[in-house]
C-alpha cells in the first residue's frame, strides 16, 4: 500500500484543460433533478415498497453522459449507502463507498482499464484530485472522515500509470476531513485512457464529467410545547449546516436557517441545485399533523412540502426545492431588500389546520 500526500504532478494538466461545460451535460443534470422530483411525486400512485429510500436521500447518484472521438460514454457516479449523514457517519461509522462506472448507453457494456483524474471539491475548495485506474472501469473510493488535517489517498498505484488501483476487496481509500462536513461534494471527472491500459485518449479530447453528492447535516433539539411536553425535533439538511434553530410556542412553529448566497445569476448558472430539508416530528404531539405550512424568507413554500407519515414513531416533513422553485424565490427574496442581504435561509414550519394545505403520502399497508 503506498500513500500520497500531494496532488500528482499531472494536475498540472488540469487546470490548463479547461472544463468543458456542455450544454449536453446541463439537459442531463436537469433532466436527473427533474427524474428525482417527479419520482417522488409519483410515490403516493406507485407500488414502490420502500417509500424512505426514496425520501430519505440528498443526491446519491448521477448518472452523466458524455463522447469522445465516435463513441458515447456515460458514467455513473453512485454513493452507497444512499442516504449519508453527519450523524449515520458517527454512529454507525459509515465508511460510503463512490463507484465510477463508465459504460457504453448503447451497449451497457462497460469501458475496461479506465484512467481517470478525479477532483473532488466542496465549497469551491479542492480536496482531493488525483489519478486512478481500474482495469474493470468500475472504480470504488471508499471515504473514511477522520480528524486527520490533510486528506490522504491509499491504493494500490499502478506501475504504469502513477495511478491508484484498488482491488474487489480492498478498495482506494480516500481519509481525512473528507465528507465529514455535510452539503454538497462536487466531483469533476475526466477520462484518459480507456480499452487498454496505455491507450490514452488526446488531451482536448478527455471527456470530462461534472456530478454531485450530498451529505446530509444533522441538527437535534428538544422543544418545549405549550403542555410542557418537551418533544425531540431532528433536521436533516442536504443543502448546508442548519444554524439559529429556533421554537416558538405560541405559533407552535419551527424555525431555522442555513447559509444561502441569494445571488440570482448564481443560481441560475448552476448546474444542480436542489434545497432538501428534513424535519422528523413525533407523532401523538401537539405538532404531529396531516399536513404543514411552510416558508422561506417569509415566502409561502407550502406547495413544496411533502409529508412522508410512513414511520411509525414520526411524521418527517420535507421541503423540497428544485431549482425552479429556488430561482424564483430568491427573486421574491431580492424584491423584498431586506432579507438577501444577511446570506440566510430562514425556514419556518408550522403544523396547518387546513388538513389540504400540503401533499401527504397516504398510508401504504404494511408500512
Ligand atoms: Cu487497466
Amino acid at each position: 500500500m503506498s500513500k500520497r500526500l500531494d496532488i500528482s504532478r499531472y494536475c498540472l494538466n488540469m487546470t490548463s484543460c479547461k472544463m468543458k461545460n456542455s450544454s449536453f451535460h446541463n439537459y442531463v443534470t436537469v433532466l436527473t433533478i427533474a427524474c428525482i422530483f417527479l419520482l417522488i411525486s409519483l410515490i403516493p400512485s406507485s407500488t414502490i415498497l420502500h417509500p424512505k429510500t426514496a425520501f430519505g436521500d440528498g443526491l446519491f447518484q448521477e448518472q452523466l453522459s458524455a463522447s469522445f472521438e465516435d463513441r458515447k460514454a456515460d458514467l455513473i457516479i453512485k454513493m452507497t449507502p444512499p442516504v449519508v449523514t453527519t450523524e449515520t457517519l458517527q454512529k454507525q461509522n459509515q465508511k460510503p463507498v463512490i463507484q465510477f462506472k463508465l459504460y457504453d448507453p448503447a451497449t451497457n457494456e462497460g469501458y475496461k482499464h479506465v484512467t481517470y483524474f478525479i477532483t473532488i471539491e466542496k465549497d469551491g475548495k479542492k480536496l482531493v484530485s488525483d489519478w486512478f485506474h481500474d482495469h474493470k472501469g468500475d472504480l470504488k473510493i471508499e471515504m473514511k472522515p477522520s480528524n486527520a488535517e490533510q486528506i490522504t489517498v491509499y491504493g494500490e498505484p499502478d506501475p504504469i500509470l502513477q495511478a491508484f488501483t484498488g482491488t474487489e476487496n480492498s478498495p482506494v481509500v480516500a481519509t481525512g476531513p473528507i465528507f465529514s462536513e455535510g452539503g454538497l461534494y462536487h466531483f469533476i471527472v475526466r477520462i484518459a485512457t480507456i480499452d487498454y491500459d496505455r491507450s490514452f485518449i488526446a488531451e482536448d479530447k478527455q471527456p470530462i464529467y461534472d456530478g454531485w453528492l450530498s451529505v446530509g447535516s444533522t441538527v437535534n433539539q428538544q422543544v418545549s410545547l405549550s403542555d410542557g411536553k418537551q418533544i425531540p425535533i431532528q433536521i436533516i439538511s442536504y443543502y448546508d449546516d442548519i444554524k439559529d434553530f429556533n421554537f416558538d410556542t405560541t405559533k407552535k412553529q419551527i424555525q431555522f436557517t442555513m447559509p444561502f448566497n441569494w445571488n440570482v445569476t448564481r443560481l441560475e448558472d448552476q448546474k444542480q441545485l436542489m434545497v432538501h430539508q428534513e424535519v422528523s416530528i413525533p407523532k401523538g404531539t401537539s405538532l404531529a399533523s396531516q399536513s404543514y405550512t411552510g416558508a422561506i424568507n417569509g415566502i409561502d413554500v407550502t406547495k413544496n412540502l411533502m409529508v412522508d407519515p410512513s414511520n411509525s414513531t414520526k411524521n418527517v416533513v420535507h421541503f423540497m426545492l428544485p431549482k425552479p422553485a429556488v430561482v424564483q424565490i430568491a427573486e421574491e427574496v431580492n424584491n423584498k431588500h431586506t432579507t438577501a442581504s444577511n446570506g440566510l435561509m430562514e425556514f419556518s414550519l408550522t403544523p396547518s389546520t387546513n388538513a389540504t394545505s400540503s401533499s401527504s403520502m397516504p398510508k401504504m399497508a404494511g408500512m
